[in-house]
Protein backbone atom coordinates (compact mmCIF):
# COMPACT_ATOMS: atom_id res chain seq x y z
CA UNK A 1 0.00 0.00 0.00
CA UNK A 2 0.82 3.59 0.09
CA UNK A 3 0.10 6.12 2.65
CA UNK A 4 0.63 10.05 2.00
CA UNK A 5 1.15 11.57 5.40
CA UNK A 6 1.58 14.82 6.27
CA UNK A 7 2.52 17.57 8.40
CA UNK A 8 1.75 21.52 9.21
CA UNK A 9 4.79 24.03 9.28
CA UNK A 10 4.68 26.29 12.69
CA UNK A 11 2.16 28.66 13.30
CA UNK A 12 0.69 31.04 15.93
CA UNK A 13 4.16 32.23 16.65
CA UNK A 14 6.05 28.48 17.39
CA UNK A 15 9.09 27.95 15.94
CA UNK A 16 8.99 24.45 15.63
CA UNK A 17 5.56 22.11 14.93
CA UNK A 18 5.86 18.28 15.67
CA UNK A 19 3.27 17.14 13.27
CA UNK A 20 6.14 18.02 10.62
CA UNK A 21 9.33 17.09 12.70
CA UNK A 22 7.76 13.31 13.52
CA UNK A 23 6.26 12.82 9.95
CA UNK A 24 10.39 14.07 8.53
CA UNK A 25 11.27 11.30 11.08
CA UNK A 26 9.24 8.62 9.73
CA UNK A 27 11.13 5.38 7.69
CA UNK A 28 10.16 5.54 3.98
CA UNK A 29 8.45 1.83 4.27
CA UNK A 30 6.61 0.52 7.30
CA UNK A 31 5.75 -3.25 6.71
CA UNK A 32 6.66 -3.18 2.91
CA UNK A 33 4.16 0.16 2.42
CA UNK A 34 5.31 2.77 0.76
CA UNK A 35 5.21 5.97 3.18
CA UNK A 36 4.90 9.31 1.48
CA UNK A 37 5.85 12.51 3.33
CA UNK A 38 4.23 16.06 3.04
CA UNK A 39 4.77 19.31 4.44
CA UNK A 40 1.73 21.43 4.12
CA UNK A 41 0.96 24.84 5.11
CA UNK A 42 -0.98 26.00 7.98
CA UNK A 43 -3.39 28.25 5.68
CA UNK A 44 -6.99 27.37 5.01
CA UNK A 45 -7.69 26.47 1.57
CA UNK A 46 -4.02 26.21 0.23
CA UNK A 47 -3.06 23.41 2.77
CA UNK A 48 -6.24 21.34 0.88
CA UNK A 49 -4.35 22.36 -2.52
CA UNK A 50 -1.56 21.31 -1.44
CA UNK A 51 -2.78 17.61 -0.44
CA UNK A 52 -5.12 17.66 -3.06
CA UNK A 53 -1.95 17.66 -5.72
CA UNK A 54 -0.39 15.33 -4.13
CA UNK A 55 -3.12 12.69 -4.07
CA UNK A 56 -3.43 13.09 -7.73
CA UNK A 57 0.33 12.31 -8.36
CA UNK A 58 0.93 9.61 -5.87
CA UNK A 59 -3.25 8.17 -5.34
CA UNK A 60 -2.16 6.75 -2.07
CA UNK A 61 -4.55 4.35 -0.44
CA UNK A 62 -4.60 5.97 3.29
CA UNK A 63 -3.96 9.47 3.69
CA UNK A 64 -2.93 10.95 7.29
CA UNK A 65 -2.86 14.79 8.06
CA UNK A 66 -0.99 15.43 11.39
CA UNK A 67 -1.44 18.60 13.53
CA UNK A 68 -0.20 20.23 17.08
CA UNK A 69 -2.45 20.11 19.43
CA UNK A 70 -0.82 22.21 22.11
CA UNK A 71 -2.37 21.10 25.73
CA UNK A 72 -3.63 17.39 24.68
CA UNK A 73 -1.26 14.91 26.70
CA UNK A 74 -2.02 12.19 24.04
CA UNK A 75 -1.35 10.94 20.40
CA UNK A 76 -5.22 11.80 19.24
CA UNK A 77 -6.67 10.09 16.34
CA UNK A 78 -9.84 12.48 15.42
CA UNK A 79 -13.01 11.03 15.14
CA UNK A 80 -14.93 13.14 12.97
CA UNK A 81 -14.13 15.90 10.62
CA UNK A 82 -17.19 18.67 11.04
CA UNK A 83 -18.27 21.80 8.18
CA UNK A 84 -17.27 24.27 10.05
CA UNK A 85 -14.38 26.84 10.58
CA UNK A 86 -13.64 30.08 13.17
CA UNK A 87 -10.88 30.96 14.83
CA UNK A 88 -9.16 34.15 15.96
CA UNK A 89 -5.88 33.57 15.47
CA UNK A 90 -4.69 34.25 11.64
CA UNK A 91 -3.26 31.23 9.63
CA UNK A 92 0.93 31.37 7.99
CA UNK A 93 -0.92 33.77 5.37
CA UNK A 94 -2.21 36.44 8.17
CA UNK A 95 -5.69 36.18 8.04
CA UNK A 96 -8.24 34.17 10.01
CA UNK A 97 -10.70 32.19 8.88
CA UNK A 98 -14.32 33.18 6.77
CA UNK A 99 -16.45 31.72 9.78
CA UNK A 100 -19.09 29.39 8.74
CA UNK A 101 -19.11 26.55 6.40
CA UNK A 102 -15.84 24.90 4.89
CA UNK A 103 -18.18 23.62 1.42
CA UNK A 104 -21.80 25.34 1.42
CA UNK A 105 -22.73 21.83 -0.31
CA UNK A 106 -20.84 19.34 2.39
CA UNK A 107 -22.53 17.23 4.86
CA UNK A 108 -21.99 18.42 8.16
CA UNK A 109 -19.68 16.29 9.09
CA UNK A 110 -17.89 12.99 7.63
CA UNK A 111 -16.26 10.26 10.14
CA UNK A 112 -12.85 9.69 9.32
CA UNK A 113 -11.98 5.85 7.65
CA UNK A 114 -9.15 4.82 9.55
CA UNK A 115 -9.41 2.44 12.28
CA UNK A 116 -8.48 4.79 15.23
CA UNK A 117 -9.73 2.10 18.28
CA UNK A 118 -7.02 -0.29 17.18
CA UNK A 119 -4.63 3.16 16.69
CA UNK A 120 -5.32 3.69 20.09
CA UNK A 121 -4.95 0.15 21.25
CA UNK A 122 -1.70 -0.36 19.69
CA UNK A 123 -0.14 2.87 20.51
CA UNK A 124 -1.24 1.87 24.38
CA UNK A 125 0.34 -1.33 23.79
CA UNK A 126 3.43 0.43 22.48
CA UNK A 127 3.59 2.31 26.13
CA UNK A 128 2.53 5.31 23.98
CA UNK A 129 -0.41 7.82 25.56
CA UNK A 130 -3.26 7.75 23.10
CA UNK A 131 -6.88 8.34 23.27
CA UNK A 132 -9.79 8.71 20.37
CA UNK A 133 -10.52 12.56 19.86
CA UNK A 134 -14.01 13.42 19.07
CA UNK A 135 -12.98 17.53 17.98
CA UNK A 136 -10.24 18.65 15.53
CA UNK A 137 -11.48 22.15 16.52
CA UNK A 138 -12.48 24.79 14.05
CA UNK A 139 -9.13 25.63 12.60
CA UNK A 140 -6.80 24.97 9.73
CA UNK A 141 -6.51 21.33 10.81
CA UNK A 142 -10.09 20.34 11.19
CA UNK A 143 -10.07 22.35 7.64
CA UNK A 144 -7.88 20.46 6.13
CA UNK A 145 -9.36 16.79 7.64
CA UNK A 146 -13.10 17.96 6.37
CA UNK A 147 -11.24 18.88 2.77
CA UNK A 148 -10.01 15.50 2.42
CA UNK A 149 -12.84 13.69 3.39
CA UNK A 150 -14.99 15.60 0.61
CA UNK A 151 -12.58 14.68 -1.92
CA UNK A 152 -12.56 11.33 -0.87
CA UNK A 153 -16.68 12.09 -0.70
CA UNK A 154 -17.04 13.35 -4.30
CA UNK A 155 -13.54 12.32 -6.43
CA UNK A 156 -11.29 9.67 -4.75
CA UNK A 157 -14.10 6.81 -2.81
CA UNK A 158 -11.53 4.50 -2.09
CA UNK A 159 -9.44 5.88 -0.03
CA UNK A 160 -9.15 5.72 3.44
CA UNK A 161 -8.24 9.30 5.23
CA UNK A 162 -8.09 10.47 8.52
CA UNK A 163 -6.22 12.96 11.22
CA UNK A 164 -4.01 12.70 13.91
CA UNK A 165 -3.02 15.50 16.22
CA UNK A 166 0.14 15.50 18.84
CA UNK A 167 1.02 17.05 21.49
CA UNK A 168 3.89 20.20 21.71
CA UNK A 169 7.27 18.92 22.22
CA UNK A 170 9.27 19.76 25.45
CA UNK A 171 10.85 22.45 24.09
CA UNK A 172 8.08 24.07 23.16
CA UNK A 173 6.66 23.91 26.74
CA UNK A 174 9.53 24.99 29.01
CA UNK A 175 7.89 26.50 32.06
CA UNK A 176 6.50 22.90 32.14
CA UNK A 177 3.26 24.15 32.78
CA UNK A 178 1.58 22.17 29.53
CA UNK A 179 2.13 18.65 28.66
CA UNK A 180 4.37 17.42 25.79
CA UNK A 181 5.55 14.40 24.37
CA UNK A 182 9.34 13.48 23.51
CA UNK A 183 10.14 13.16 19.46
CA UNK A 184 10.79 9.46 19.38
CA UNK A 185 7.33 8.77 21.09
CA UNK A 186 5.74 10.67 18.53
CA UNK A 187 7.21 8.97 15.65
CA UNK A 188 6.73 5.42 17.75
CA UNK A 189 2.96 6.75 18.20
CA UNK A 190 2.51 7.32 14.50
CA UNK A 191 4.68 4.20 13.43
CA UNK A 192 2.06 1.80 14.78
CA UNK A 193 -1.16 3.79 13.82
CA UNK A 194 0.08 3.39 10.33
CA UNK A 195 0.74 -0.04 11.07
CA UNK A 196 -2.77 -0.46 12.36
CA UNK A 197 -4.18 1.69 9.66
CA UNK A 198 -2.55 -0.66 7.00
CA UNK A 199 -4.00 -4.26 9.11
CA UNK A 200 -7.14 -3.28 8.97
N1 LIG B 1 -2.49 22.57 14.32
C1 LIG B 1 -3.54 23.52 14.04
C2 LIG B 1 -3.33 23.93 12.60
C3 LIG B 1 -1.98 23.43 12.23
C4 LIG B 1 -1.57 22.54 13.32
O1 LIG B 1 -0.54 21.84 13.34
C5 LIG B 1 -4.94 23.00 14.36
O2 LIG B 1 -5.08 22.15 15.25
O3 LIG B 1 -5.91 23.44 13.74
Amino acid sequence: MKILITGFDPFGGEKINPAIEAVKKLPDEIDGNQIIKLEVPTIFYQSAKVVREAIEKERPDIVINVGQAGGRAAITPERIAINFQAGSTPDNSGKGPKEGKIEADGADGYFTQLPIKKMVTAMRKAGIPAEISNSAGTYVCNHLFYEVQYMRRHEFPNLKAGFIHIPFLPDQVKNGRRPSMNLSDMVAGLTVSIKAAVAD
